[in-house]
């Protein structure tokens, strides 16, 4: 059954002009867009955002960074799209993403790792209602 998912391509990947490859990428394997936009996150909203790593030693830098300046958010659309665009992304540390990966392939950091995407459509359900809201 078809799935959406969201992505936020993240602050360091807006800044150093990445928007266009990496919706390429989902436009390329088949994902359909749904909805599409650039803002800037609030301190607020990003508090809310990430509040499932309220409390932990890097909220502070992670709130930091993604309010840091502009972000792409999309919401995705196919079959099993969450475990999909997981895959494509990579994992979290980008230093360690493989190539072919979007992380693998366009960034180096932790905190800086290029995107975002929902790990579960429970987690999709709660960040596409702030993100797009
Ligand atoms: P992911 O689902 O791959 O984005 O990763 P997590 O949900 O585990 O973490 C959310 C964000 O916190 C990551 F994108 C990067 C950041 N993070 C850190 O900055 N330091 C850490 O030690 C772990 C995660």
């Amino acid at each position: 059954m078809s799935q959406r998912t969201l992505i936020i391509i993240k602050p360091d990947a807006v800044r150093r002009g990445l928007i266009g490859k990496i919706i390429s990428r989902f436009e390329e394997k088949g994902f359909k867009i749904m909805d599409l936009k650039m803002f800037s996150f609030t301190r607020q909203q990003a508090e809310r955002f990430y509040e499932p790593h309220a409390g932990k030693p890097f909220f502070q830098d992670l709130v930091d960074f993604i309010t840091s300046g502009p972000v792409v958010a999309a919401i995705l659309e196919a079959h099993n799209a969450v475990s999909v665009v997981r895959l494509m992304i990579g994992p979290t540390r980008s230093f360690e993403a493989p190539p072919g990966t979007i992380r693998g392939d366009f960034g180096l950091g932790l905190t800086e790792n290029v995107i975002h995407a929902s790990d579960s459509e429970e987690s999709f359900n709660r960040e596409s209602a702030i993100v797009f809201s």
